[in-house]
């Protein structure tokens, strides 16, 4: 039986007591709609294939291979291998795939004229300690704005690419490195919630749009202190089994990438969209 427990009051969800392979649609309607409501949907204690995994997760929207090709599964583009390969020939750890998504708050696929509505990860292995994944809520980094920086931000948009301002593009390929920026309001009315939520991705914003640079890294600094708010973050405390999809579209979040180097931490990962209509 399907079970449900609020992990906070405003983000992350774990359900238990469900196998997604078998689950029929009333029972999916009820994690969807926790899902938005939530920000972040775990459920626990499954067993997939790769097929089941992304049967599962082709029930939120449309799976796009990612563009870091060097970490595709070999047998399946649309699938993302995290934390494989973290050990190079010469037996140096590979920091681009152990800190991935580490290196700060941020929400996948801002660097996309339609970015990701969802990304969902599996867990394979997990590590004995450390190795979370963090989670905040997007709409209470827009309510806590001052009324004037609302304001100010109303109708400007942020410009996005891959390696943000520091370009850090390792994980892409040579030909895929210079991509025309992407542009997203800063403040992105989520297409079924109807929630306002503070689209920001620090790591990622090359520039906002309009402004002279040096009022634009201003308004970057500004933003990016408003984007963790008490009482609005879940930390994941990983499980073998574990599926856990976040809402890019409401949510930041990053990896706490503090796991022993030479323990094991995999997983699947797909990117999930909505179509272009959407939006
Ligand atoms: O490995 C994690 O905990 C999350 C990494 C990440 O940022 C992502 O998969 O988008
Ligand atoms: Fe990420």
């Amino acid at each position: 039986m399907l079970e449900i427990r609020r992990m906070t009051p405003q983000v992350g969800a774990i359900a238990e007591g469900i196998d997604v392979r078998t689950m029929d649609d009333a029972t999916f309607a009820t994690l969807y709609r926790t899902w938005l409501e939530c920000n972040v949907l775990v459920v626990r204690g499954q067993q997939l294939e790769l097929g089941e995994f992304l049967a599962y997760s082709r029930r939120f929207g449309l799976i796009e291979a990612h563009p870091s090709k060097s970490t595709r599964h070999p047998d399946c583009p649309e699938i993302t291998l995290l934390g494989v390969n973290k050990f190079g020939a010469d037996g140096k750890l590979d920091m681009a795939i152990y800190k991935r998504g580490a290196s700060g708050w941020h929400t996948d696929g801002a660097y996309d004229a339609v970015p990701f509505k969802a990304t969902q990860l599996y867990g394979l292995a997990i590590p004995s300690r450390g190795g979370n994944t963090l989670f905040a809520s997007m709409y209470a980094a827009y309510d806590a704005l001052p009324e004037n920086l609302k304001q100010r931000i109303d109708g400007l948009q942020g410009a996005y690419i891959y390696g943000g301002r520091r370009k850090s593009t390792a994980l892409l390929n040579p030909e895929d490195r210079d991509k025309k920026p992407a542009l997203h309001p800063l403040v992105r009315t989520h297409a079924e919630t109807g929630r306002k939520a503070l689209y920001f991705d620090p790591g990622k914003i090359l520039r906002v749009e309009d402004l002279e640079p040096d009022e634009s890294d201003a308004l970057i600094g500004e933003l990016t202190g408003y984007m963790i708010q008490p009482g609005a973050e879940y930390h994941h405390q990983w499980q073998k089994g574990d599926i856990v999809i976040w809402d890019n579209r409401c949510s930041y979040h990053k990896a706490a990438g503090d796991y022993p180097p030479e323990e094991d931490r995999i997983h699947w990962r797909v990117s999930i969209k909505e179509p272009a209509a959407a939006h």
